[in-house]
């Protein structure tokens, strides 16, 4: 299948890093930039922008990457093939997009993709500059217990060793195109469309033979029941698989929120203010109808107990 290519002047220079969000992600987004700007203020990066954004998010994003000196590049192809196999309206038809990464960025050797729901806490040098030579991709194993089941079929089916989370991604392009063309790859997409976890399922079947396994302080998954905070603090790169504290349908104050609010704050400005006010009112609801739930059942109990009182006297 012919597939229109841009050529984009990229450079070379830098650590090239990717990302792919629509409007709607725009500012958890900006905070995973930010977090990474933060953590890495003597790094030059080039940022290769995928996404479909508002012309204000555009403004507004190429004056917040100047501000640490770094290059930004919009990057804009058709991938409209994909909607023949994918909803195009769901949330993942956007991250579709970063399959096509090492074939797009034709220029550009290593290339670190990076979800809109991380937040990279520590110097991450060591991924930066990592040599995967013989290898596509590194990756961190996906430890979502909550689809266990579904990901145990998938690891048998397409017979894989382990499952890997496609949250962060570095790819190594020159092998890939060394190894691949973008037709193989449009042609594995055309037979495996109805994989459930999409783009990550084709990244792990489709370079099963060629994975790096990266360690979980690279992408740790928090989950909603994580207990400890200890791991989390100690990781690298935290990634809100489940849990996205700037949503307003999620609990806000919750402890694990507060490590991506830490950089949030700074991005979000106002808006957070406005979650606050809409999270303090959903908990004092639950706290309510919670009272409300204990003082019911209290009397229930009471009369269950009068009337086994007049039972008796019957
Ligand atoms: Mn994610």
């Amino acid at each position: 299948m012919a597939i229109h290519l841009d050529n984009n002047p990229i450079k070379r220079t830098g650590v090239n890093v990717a990302f792919c969000c629509d409007d709607n992600f725009y500012l958890s987004f900006k905070t995973t930039l930010y977090s990474l700007f933060i953590n890495h203020q003597d790094c030059f990066f080039n940022i290769y922008f995928f996404g479909s954004i508002s012309s204000s998010n555009r403004v507004d994003l190429l004056n917040f990457v100047k501000v640490y000196s770094s290059n930004l590049f919009f990057v804009d192809f058709d991938y409209s093939f994909f909607a023949k196999y994918f909803d195009a309206s769901s949330y993942y038809y956007n991250n579709l997009k970063r399959l096509l990464l090492p074939f797009y960025c034709k220029n550009v050797d290593y290339l670190l993709y990076l979800d809109s729901d991380l937040i990279i806490q520590k110097n991450i040098d060591d991924l930066l500059h990592l040599d995967i030579a013989g290898y596509a991709v590194a990756l961190a194993l996906d430890f979502n217990t909550d689809s266990f089941k579904l990901v145990e079929s998938i690891r048998s089916t397409y017979r894989l060793d382990f499952y890997y989370n496609a949250g962060v991604l570095l790819y190594n392009c020159t092998f890939i195109r060394e190894q691949y063309t973008l037709d193989d790859l449009v042609l594995f997409v055309e037979k495996n469309n109805n994989l459930p976890f999409f783009d990550q399922d084709i990244v792990n079947i489709f370079y099963k033979n060629h994975i790096f396994t990266l360690g979980k302080e690279y992408n740790y998954q928090i989950r909603h029941y994580d207990k400890s905070n200890n791991i989390i603090k100690s990781s690298r790169i935290i990634h809100y698989i489940n849990i996205k504290p700037w949503q307003k349908h999620y609990p806000f104050f919750t402890r694990k929120s507060r490590f991506f609010w830490r950089y949030g704050k700074y991005i979000f400005g106002t808006k957070r203010k406005h979650l606050i006010r809409l999270a303090q009112c959903k908990q004092s609801i639950l706290l309510l109808l919670k009272t409300t739930m204990v003082k019911l059942k209290k009397d229930l109990k009471y009369l269950a107990r009068i009337l086994n009182f007049f039972k008796k006297d019957i």
